[in-house]
């Protein structure tokens, strides 16, 4: 009897194959793991429902897979499923228990990352991809903890659990053994990576896996980082005006009402001179031969969230109010915070804020969002003693920092631009010009 082997309802969408653990012609016995599945809350082994023979296997590592998709057929003898009861030709299994679980995350599942942070052609490539054609028997659990450490369990030779199977033990052997050999695990392009340290042997370790968000945002960010030749520039703006203004704006607003921050005025001020230095509102093209100028206005917000950071983008601001963009910034910010923000929501941004403010700090170096060209820091705005010429003057300054692509912008271009957006906001009335 021919047994066709589908995934069953496993609560998401869609899930990721990452690890087929059989091939055509061997033979599982019942509830046998076949394949690891993981989804945004967890990763699982789905268990075979026939014991027989594997005729064929329709799936790879790598592929994503919903409710219903063919994982493999198994020709099986009748009383050897799982189904009841057998029906004579071909027995369809849509719904084997999804076995055990290895981790589960408190947090809401997100529903996207950021569109800056989409894997691409160019991601690192790291030695925990198991060899697709390796088959390798282990649990969820050690599959878990090697995926941790960036080991490849198809590298681990040494398997002293029954039948083979790899146990934890061999996965720290293999760890501890690799860094005897100077061996680091993981390479990128060419760079040597950092070596895989066993911490368990220092003291009580709890392994904790990574949002998809914190993932893929981690992959643009080293990839942002070795792609580009950045630099970051310091500066602070005079603010004093705008916030006395801004406390009177909000003091003019019901409770109910969204409050205006400074940011608000942030983007105006960079907008402005966005359109002073056209460069700035620019990407590079693929070939690194021209620039494509933009002649749209839409800023990304660096929202931190519970399970990572995320870039909402607020689209023609130059055509926006000061409190349409408090409102817009409101709803994103919430939406992304409750991780509903859509793919749509996160696209066509031309330059980016990453506000710390709110928090705190006096600097700091933030990474482009390629593939725009520049990046605007802000850290907590500080009442602050400046000569005028005559006398020491109380005045609010607020600290800028900004990172641009040194490829297509100079040290003076950024110098001149930083120059403007501290002209904008030191004296809001020049947005109006
Ligand atoms: N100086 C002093 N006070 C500031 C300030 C600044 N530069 N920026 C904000 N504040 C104040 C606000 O006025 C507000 O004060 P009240 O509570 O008295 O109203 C308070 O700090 C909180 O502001 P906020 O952070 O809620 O609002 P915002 O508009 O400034 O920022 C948002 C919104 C979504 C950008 C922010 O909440 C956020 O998520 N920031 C983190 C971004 C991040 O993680 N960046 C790092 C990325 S790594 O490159």
């Amino acid at each position: 009897m021919l047994i066709e082997i589908k995934v069953p309802d496993v609560g998401s969408a869609e899930v990721d194959v990452v690890e087929v653990l059989v091939q055509a012609g061997d033979t599982v016995a019942l509830e046998q793991s076949i394949i690891t599945l993981e989804g945004d809350k967890a990763s699982m082994e789905l268990p075979s429902t026939a014991a027989g023979v594997v005729q064929q296997v329709h799936v790879k590592a790598g592929d994503k897979v919903s409710e219903g998709t063919l994982i493999a057929t198994v020709l099986a003898a009748e009383q050897q499923t799982t189904s009841e009861p057998a029906p004579s030709k071909t027995l369809e299994q849509t719904a084997p228990p999804p076995a055990t679980p290895i981790s589960k995350q408190a947090e809401p599942a997100p529903s996207i990352a950021s569109s800056s942070a989409a894997p691409a052609a160019t991601a690192p490539v790291t030695a925990n991809e198991t060899s697709a054609t390796k088959i390798v028997h282990a649990s969820p659990s050690v599959r878990l903890f090697a995926r941790e450490l960036g080991v490849d369990l198809g590298k681990v030779t040494t398997g002293s659990g029954r039948k083979g199977r790899i146990l934890k033990d061999d996965v720290k052997n293999f760890v501890k053994k690799t860094l005897a050999e100077g061996t680091p695990t993981t390479v990128i392009a060419g760079i040597p990576g950092i070596p895989v340290v066993d911490f368990s042997v220092f003291g009580d370790i709890e392994v904790q896996k990574l949002s998809k968000i914190k993932r893929l945002t981690g992959q643009n960010l080293s990839r942002v980082w070795l792609n580009l030749p950045m630099v970051t520039y310091h500066d602070e703006a005079d603010i004093t005006e705008m916030e006395a203004f801004r406390v009177e704006l909000n003091g003019e607003k019901a409770k109910d009402e969204v409050k205006i921050t400074g940011l608000m005025f942030i983007i105006k001020a960079l907008v402005a001179a966005m359109k002073q230095f056209p460069s700035f509102n620019a990407s590079l093209s693929g070939d690194g031969e021209n620039i494509i100028l933009k002649r749209y206005f839409n800023i990304g917000i660096a929202v931190d969230t519970p399970n990572g950071l995320v870039v909402p983008v607020l689209r023609d601001v130059d055509s926006k109010s000061i409190n349409q963009l408090a409102v817009e910034l409101a709803e994103k910010s919430a939406k992304a915070r409750q991780g509903k923000l859509l793919p749509n929501d996160m696209q066509g941004g031309c330059i980016t804020i990453s506000s710390l403010g709110g928090i705190g700090g006096t600097s700091f170096t933030p990474i482009v969002n390629a593939p725009e060209v520049a990046i605007l820091g802000v850290t907590r705005a500080k009442m602050q003693p400046v000569w005028n010429g005559k006398e020491f003057m109380p005045r609010l300054m607020l600290p800028l920092d900004l990172t641009y692509d040194h490829r297509v912008i100079d040290g003076a271009e950024g110098a001149r631009f930083m120059a403007v957006v501290k002209q904008n906001l030191s004296d809001i009335r020049r947005l109006l010009l």
